[in-house]
């Protein structure tokens, strides 16, 4: 009786606070405007795929070949390793804030030997928040307001607003398909020499290359890499290496690191993804490679803003790295092993798609493949009129499918989202059962 009556009165005193905590906030809205607004760097940066087809693919029911995150299960030594850190009080605590020391060792060994080249492990490499945090430290680091960034399209979507979020100008390139109609390979989308050439200038502080390439799958060859890096030396530029995907390439084709390419080391920042390397992109973990001279201004922000990354995870890839190391001779190394898992599941991939009707862009690497839906002839005028054709497409798909993907146009610039627009993208880094699933949608899509 005693306790009921006194969690009556503690309820009825928090009911009071609340009603008063209300009506100052209602009498403050009633007489004055609120004051602050946005910040003028996030001006206009409001809308964000991710955002917005995470929320729509959410029900389980969908078959989701949407965002880039694999359904199949990361190698299990991975898993255990991060299950046997938990148990070492030390590794529980804060680390190294630019990278754990086990892991910037075991990345500066991987390096080393892919880059044929001495990295130093303090100096020449830190660790951040996912390829995101990296991309994030790097521009904060090296663009200035009223610098030009050189964006290649499609483009991952994040690089235009962390470029205006530094108060620079992003300058857009696209990459065009050399071949009408029947594209059949993602060979086929390239940047016109020339063209590049008259984006740079004295103002253009950086070039942001994707390689292999998200959304198009796109593999830069040797000769393609030589244009930009000439042009970068011309012009004293630098050249920010997304290479999250770098393990991922098919038979036929080569991943080449543009920082290995003659006078580019100094000028580079090459990105890497924990979570695009080992399956596991909850792990939010990426890094920054590059010169000191370059690296020691990433550290700055870094330790700034986010200071130290999470020691577990750091530890557990540092030891999934020294095994992946040890055999990189080995065809069992998981950065090759991975890559002839998925060739069969693209392969799958673009059946389903030439069996519907539609002619899919055959990736190189990465785990993406965009398909041209304007053939389908899809009825779209329920949909929301405002948005770009794929967008309305997806969602379309999605309610009317149960099958999602991802709008191309969420790649490009405002003013190029017409040119893209006709195209989507899947992702088929997923299980044979999430293919099945799709396949039935793809066979039966004209019932
Ligand atoms: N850079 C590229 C090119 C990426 O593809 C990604 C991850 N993208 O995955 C989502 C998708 O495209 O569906 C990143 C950077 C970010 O990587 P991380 O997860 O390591 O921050």
């Amino acid at each position: 009786m005693f306790l009921a009556s006194r969690n009556f009165c503690c309820r009825g005193i928090k009911l009071r606070a609340d009603l008063l905590s209300r009506s100052i906030k209602h009498s403050t809205s009633a007489t004055m405007p609120f004051r602050h607004k946005n910040t003028r760097r996030i001006e206009g940066l409001d809308s964000n795929v991710w955002v917005e087809f995470t929320k729509v693919a959410a029900d389980p029911s969908i078959v989701n070949l949407g965002q880039g995150l694999p359904d199949i299960s990361p190698p299990s030594y991975v898993k255990e390793e991060l299950a046997k850190v938990a148990a070492v009080d030390r590794l529980n605590q804060y680390t190294r804030g630019f990278g754990h020391p086990s892991l910037v060792k075991a990345l500066s060994q991987v390096y080393e030997k892919v880059c044929g080249r001495k990295i130093d492990p303090l100096t020449d490499i830190l660790v951040t928040v996912g390829a995101y945090g990296s991309l994030f430290s790097t521009i904060q680091a090296l663009i200035e307001e009223g610098d030009e960034v050189i964006i290649i399209e499609p483009f991952y979507d994040c690089y235009e607003p962390m470029v205006k979020m530094a108060g620079a100008k992003p300058v857009f390139i696209p990459l065009r398909c050399k071949k009408d109609g029947n594209t059949a390979s993602s060979a086929d989308w390239v940047l016109d020499p020339a063209e590049l050439a008259n984006k740079f200038n004295s103002k253009t502080k950086a070039i942001i290359l994707n390689t292999p390439h998200n959304p198009i799958g796109k593999v830069f060859t040797l000769e393609e890499l030589q244009v930009i890096a000439d042009l970068c030396i011309k012009h004293d530029t630098l050249c920010i290496s997304d290479e999250v995907y770098e393990w991922l390439v098919y038979k036929g084709n080569k991943h080449i690191k543009i920082a290995t390419l003659p006078g580019m080391w100094e000028r580079t920042v090459t990105i890497g993804s924990a979570g695009k390397t080992y399956s596991v992109t909850g792990w939010k973990l990426g890094w920054s490679i590059g010169p000191e001279h370059l690296i020691k201004h990433l550290q700055v922000v870094h330790q700034n803003t986010l200071y130290t990354c999470p020691t577990p995870l750091q530890e557990a890839l540092a030891q999934a790295f020294w095994m992946d190391y040890k055999r990189m001779d080995d065809p069992d190394c998981y950065f090759y092993s991975l890559s002839r898992e998925l060739e069969s599941k693209r392969d799958r991939m673009a059946q389903l798609l030439i069996g519907a009707g539609l002619k899919p862009v055959i990736p190189d690497g990465g785990y993406f493949m965009i398909v041209d839906v304007s053939m389908l002839n899809v009825d779209l005028s329920d949909v929301d009129e405002k948005q770009p054709y794929d967008y309305k497409f997806v969602k379309w798909m999605i309610a009317s499918k149960k099958l999602s993907a991802i709008p191309l146009s969420a790649f490009c610039a405002l003013e190029t989202k017409k040119q893209f627009e006709k195209y989507i993208r899947f992702c088929f880094i997923k299980k044979d059962s999430t293919l099945d699933a799709a396949e039935v949608i793809l066979k039966n899509w004209n019932k």
